[in-house]
């Protein structure tokens, strides 16, 4: 279903009506950019409407709605995405004729909102889109981040970052509810005053800070489901202070609003690392106290109670960067609607559902006690009261209060936020099977004894509709004419593709639509870098923010080797082959920066060396975002997804390669391990040492001395380092893995770098002496990639978690 029948001629009044109203010229005359706020405001105001419809369709039928808090949404651009999902994407570009323009020279002027870091801010945007056009009543709640994530750029072989400033283009797809403001309070001093019902009063709030929503809509496909993103800005409440202004202290007298202002100002650009500073928290609770007096008002206003709130609402939280909803719910439903203690605590644990995205204990949050009662003075007081709830409840059911301590929401002068995100959640799950299995058996061990009932796993999805249909519509026509287009609401039927495995019309076809697709990433490469790559060579691809565990160094040691080889003439085994890279790293990450540094040498240097470029080639991309990964996904042929085994909790990057055709070479982690399960391991190229294998080397002590003084070829890739390049030296690299001060190598690049090798050797003799094979292992695994839909997800979270039904 289309639509409602919209044809271009609608379009195109309601485009030019757009471009009079505002800027009060003829279409005729209007430049590419009005035409594409025009036509972005035209889609946004069709959204706005349908998404009213939905939500009075839900409201009448009273149906339970889940609320997502997240501080990372990386939605990526909207405009192709809501055409394509309302099917109007051929008659908007038949209106666009009208003004000699074509919707991909549109596409190209909207910014990608980089309200995210990676893969947690990424998947709760996929989820949007699965709520939506499953027909799910959906809210997520972010910040709208004036500022997303960084924009990098390699200057002189270093990474440095600039400013995202994405509003310039993407307001257009936000509207402002001002009217439904709310405001949230910091700072201040705890009176507790017992009056008749008990209450406790909290009565001096210095700091009021108004938060104002921004609304932004994501259309569900082919159906009436739309998910509403609701963004907010903070904004100074305290007014200008007259007397300084009009003393003429201009500056001064705005200063306090720069205070408040700064809370929605920048996107910490920090993955799978927490910050403990006071901003963060100021964010945090920012995000959670002004979604949760939203949705709570909302509440009250329909049913006139919050008795059943928890049979209407799922508030699940991200990660534990919100986990102050849980306390901000309490004092809500104790200090403004009178409920005890109680009764609030059942409600607030049975509406909120929590899921963990890592084990890495340097992104496990903590907060200074210190910083959290100074700041948020009346939820400390009710944290430390759950707290001593939970242990005294605890210490009771195993006579061992000791043992209880062991889960206590407080240690070492910090709050452990994930404590309370368990103890205050009705559900806690990992990403994948093996991270849910990690979480029980390690890092929430203590919880999972004591609740195992709360303990489940969903593993992690992508939208394919995304990042299939839209992203590759080589491979999209390719499905539709020989699977029909079902797959586009039914993902598990992309299984009907296994039916011509041994079609070698199909498995051509599929090798040709590959090499399309890589062309245009090495046009792409070329116009951006003038770095000329080789098309026959296979495509190898590691594209994902830059983090030790993620491994980007063992893929470059490997290409050292590969250079100290043709260095030597010994070039017998080496294959051409194209080494792309795409990654962020945190600014303040300075290991990750080195490596960056490192890659993007070696791409240099083999640039300037044509007896190596003439083998392989190395390009580091910049920028690395929703939009390049659109790009880059369809062109991949081996995706590098080598994580330490038991680090990475999913993936997902890994899911979308596979969804276009590419082959996985990878360790036993994350979703790693189920896509393995549907692939088999004759379709995947698997290395490494396994997850309890990793826990039992670092138990006993791991030496990468020991590996270095075993094999030949690492010597020589440290003594290469050790030398560099003319231009740079790597030793601190060499350094950091044979260890000086700390273990060498904490990630164990040495132990896997044999059985890496082999992996690579494999993978190469088969693309390289039966491309057939090589199609057929392609084509299983977009065949068996269904299950990694988005939409599986979420019916997961939908049925066994928020318990809610689709309309
Ligand atoms: C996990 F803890 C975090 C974080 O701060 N940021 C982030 O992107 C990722 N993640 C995991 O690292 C991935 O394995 C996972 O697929 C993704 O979250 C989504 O669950």
């Amino acid at each position: 279903m289309r639509e409602k029948n919209i044809e271009a001629k609608h379009i195109n009044a309601l485009i030019d009506e757009e471009i009079s109203r505002y800027w009060n010229i003829e279409s005729r005359s209007a430049n590419s950019i009005q035409i594409y706020r025009a036509l972005s405001v035209v889609i946004r105001d069709m959204l706005l409407k349908k998404h009213n419809q939905f939500k009075n369709f839900v409201n009448k039928n009273e149906q339970k709605q889940v609320y997502y808090i997240c501080m990372e949404f990386l939605v990526g651009k909207s405009l192709r995405n809501n055409l394509y999902n309302l099917k109007i994407e051929n008659e908007t570009e038949i209106a666009l004729k009208k003004y000699n323009i074509k919707l991909e020279d549109l596409y190209v002027i909207e910014k990608d909102p980089g309200l995210g870091n990676g893969g947690l801010g990424r998947l709760a945007s996929c989820f949007m889109d699965s709520l939506a056009t499953q027909g799910y009543p959906a809210t997520g709640f972010s910040i709208k981040y004036e500022f997303g994530l960084f924009k990098q750029k390699i200057i002189d072989g270093w990474q440095t970052e600039l400013p995202d400033d994405w509003l310039t283009t993407s307001d257009v797809w936000l509207v402002a509810k001002t009217e439904e403001r709310v405001v949230v309070k910091f700072d201040g001093k705890i009176r507790e005053e017992w009056t008749t019902s008990g209450l406790v009063i909290h009565h001096d709030y210095p700091t009021e800070i108004e938060a104002v929503p921004y609304d932004m809509f994501i259309s569900g496909y082919d159906g009436d489901g739309v998910s509403l993103l609701r963004l907010w800005e903070s904004k100074s409440l305290n007014s200008i202070d007259m007397n300084l202004f009009s003393q003429g202290d201009y500056i001064r007298a705005l200063s306090e609003d720069s205070m408040a202002e700064a809370i929605s100002k920048v996107l910490y650009p920090a993955d799978n690392h927490y910050e403990g500073k006071i901003l963060r928290l100021k964010q945090q609770y920012f995000l959670v106290s002004a979604s949760a007096q939203t949705i709570v008002k909302k509440h009250y206003k329909k049913y006139k109670t919050l008795d059943n709130l928890s049979d209407k609402a799922a508030i699940h939280i991200n990660d534990t960067h919100p986990a102050l909803i849980i306390p901000e719910l309490m004092r809500i439903l104790m200090d403004d609607y009178g409920y005890s203690w109680e009764k609030a605590w059942y409600i607030v644990v049975n509406t909120v559902s929590y899921t963990n995205h890592t084990v890495l204990s340097e992104a496990l949050e903590t907060f200074d006690i210190d910083i959290v009662k100074t700041k948020l003075p009346r939820i400390f007081m009710i944290i430390s009261e759950i707290n001593r709830r939970f242990l005294q409840e605890a210490g009771s059911k195993y006579n061992d209060f000791n043992k209880a301590e062991q889960m206590s929401v407080f240690g070492y002068d910090k709050i452990n936020m994930a404590n309370l995100c368990i103890i205050g959640s009705h559900t806690v799950n990992g990403v994948a099977k093996l991270h849910s299995e990690i979480l029980r058996r390690t890092v929430f061990k203590k919880f999972y004894e004591y609740s195992p009932y709360k303990f489940m796993n969903v593993t992690n999805g992508i939208t394919h509709r995304r990042w299939l249909n839209q992203s590759n519509p080589r491979l999209k026509n390719l499905l539709d004419d020989l699977i029909g287009a079902d797959y586009t609401k039914h993902p598990s039927k992309l299984s009907e593709l296994k039916k011509y495995i041994d079609d070698d019309v199909v498995l051509h076809k599929l090798d040709e639509i590959k090499y399309e697709n890589k062309k245009l990433l090495a046009e792409f490469i070329y116009n951006t870098y003038q770095i000329s790559v080789n098309t026959d060579s296979i495509f190898d691809i590691q594209a994902k923010r830059l983090h030790e565990y993620k491994r980007q160094l063992l893929n470059a040691l490997r290409i050292i080797s590969l250079i100290i080889d043709i260095n030597e003439g010994n070039t017998t085994h080496i294959k051409p082959e194209t080494f792309i890279f795409a990654a962020k790293a945190a600014p303040g990450y300075y290991r990750a920066k080195e490596i960056i540094q490192m890659i993007v040498a070696l791409s240099d240097y083999i640039n300037k060396n044509p007896n190596i470029k003439k083998y392989i080639n190395v390009v580091f991309v910049e920028n690395y975002s929703v939009s390049l990964a659109e790009i880059i996904m369809p062109a991949g042929e081996l995706s590098e997804q080598i994580s330490l085994a038991g680090k990475e909790a999913s993936g997902t990057g890994n899911m979308k390669f596979m969804l276009n055709g590419a082959v996985t070479i990878g360790t036993y982690d994350g979703a790693n391990v189920e896509i393995i399960n549907q692939v088999g391991e004759e379709n995947f190229f698997l290395f490494g040492l396994r997850d309890y294998e990793v826990e039992s080397l670092w138990k006993t002590g791991y030496s990468s001395i020991h590996y270095y003084q075993k094999s030949l070829k690492l010597r020589k890739i440290i003594d290469f380092l050790n030398k560099g390049i003319p231009s740079k030296s790597f030793e601190s690299i060499s350094k950091y893995l044979l260890g000086d001060s700390q273990v060498g190598d904490p990630y164990m690049c040495f132990a896997d770098f044999d059985s890496y090798l082999d992996a690579h050797n494999k993978a190469s003799s088969v693309y390289f002496d039966d491309k057939r094979k090589w199609n057929q292992m392609s084509l299983v695994n977009i065949a068996s990639a269904g299950i990694f839909s988005s939409d599986r997800t979420i019916k997961e979270y939908a049925d066994s978690i928020w318990n809610i039904k689709s309309i």
